[in-house]
């Protein structure tokens, strides 16, 4: 019975069942981040880049930022002040030991810090720890890697970014999301099942700027833990400080294409594609419908202040069918286990 696949597709549903919980604590929540000048966003593995693409999403209110759970434990002298008026832990499983002690510490430190978690699971130790939990409930998942999880969490992050930038009637704007999300994933499966069989890739690599960063990071985690696939994630024109030696007709390039686009991004993508690379490029409809990529997956119109989640099916799809090709089962990725706890 497949788990990974069907978890995959049940995102549109986890995304509504999300925003029912979020519409139902709306009032608190815009409370908390309007009045809010610090935030500070915390997180292992998949929900470590969920934590840089939420701090990316809330800088454009607030001085926010996004740390890896372990380096509060065992770096804690060398980063920013942690005393940030609300600290978002961002979990599936609520139990990751190092988010739950990074969460205890900054408690410890900070006592007028106000602690609003992320996680999909009810009763756990983050959710106790909370004083606003938002539970993603039909992101609770069977996967050890992270799916409908992740782009649920990822529509409760771009809620409170809103609600933090004192926008009204948040809930709203969400309308018509998980019809979106269906419609993605329908467009995304057909793609990445080609690209998937495409036997001389060899390499990925996977591009985004800003809020677009920790989701390309995803891309690349999830060909890692399905795949066990060179992968490697960059700021765009970071590839061409040395990444860009390895780029040759074995590799794919994945671009997370950036709202409104840019002729930086066009060049790079022109350069790319004359080292032979295959190109996928994953955008708004506006911004990529001219472009001539290998494969493009046009994110459907949608206000790109409450779109993101749309860009992570492809990604997620991407890391599937390259493992089953390479005859691997996503469903017990090699070395991992769903819950990590030290
Ligand atoms: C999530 C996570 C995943 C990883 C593996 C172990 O931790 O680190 O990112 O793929 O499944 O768990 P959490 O969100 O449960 O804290």
């Amino acid at each position: 019975m497949p788990i990974t696949i069907d978890e995959i597709n049940e995102q549109p549903l986890a995304i509504r069942t999300v925003l029912d919980e979020l519409g139902g604590k709306e009032s608190k929540l815009a409370e908390v981040c309007s009045d809010a000048t610090s935030f500070c966003f915390v997180g292992c593995g998949a929900s470590y880049y969920l934590s840089l693409t939420g701090a990316s999403l809330m800088n454009e209110r607030s001085p926010s930022f996004a740390v890896p759970s372990s380096e509060i434990l065992i770096s804690p002298s060398q980063l920013p002040d942690l005393s940030p008026d609300v600290l978002i832990p961002i979990s599936r499983s609520g139990e990751s030991t190092e988010t739950v002690e990074a969460t205890r510490l900054t408690k410890r430190k900070s006592l007028e810090t106000t602690v609003v978690s992320v996680t999909c699971a009810e009763g756990s130790e983050i959710h106790e720890l909370s004083d606003i939990p938002i539970i993603s409930r039909k992101g609770k998942e069977e996967s050890v890697v992270m799916t409908k999880s992740f782009s649920s969490m990822l529509v409760a992050l771009q809620y409170l970014s809103l609600l933090a930038a004192n926008e009204n009637r948040v809930s709203k704007k969400f309308r018509g999301l998980g019809k979106d999300s269906e419609q993605v994933l329908e467009v995304s499966e057909d793609i990445a099942r080609k690209i998937g069989s495409r036997e001389e890739l060899d390499k990925f690599i996977f591009l985004g700027t800003g809020k677009h960063y920790g989701l390309a990071s995803e891309g690349m985690l999830l060909m890692t833990e399905m795949a066990l696939s060179w992968s490697n994630v960059y700021h765009p024109l970071e590839l061409r400080h040395g990444p860009k030696s390895i780029v040759a007709e074995d590799t794919l390039v994945t671009i997370l294409w950036p709202d409104g686009g840019g002729t930086e991004h066009e060049r790079l993508f022109e350069e790319v594609r004359n080292l032979g690379a295959e190109t996928l490029v994953i955008g708004r409809e506006e911004d990529v419908k001219e472009i001539d990529a290998d494969e493009v997956v046009e994110i459907t119109q949608r206000s790109n202040s409450t779109g993101l989640s749309l860009y992570v099916p492809p990604l997620q799809l991407l890391g599937y069918y390259r493992a089953i090709d390479q005859g691997l089962d996503p469903d017990n990725p090699k070395n991992l286990n769903q819950i990590v706890k030290i």
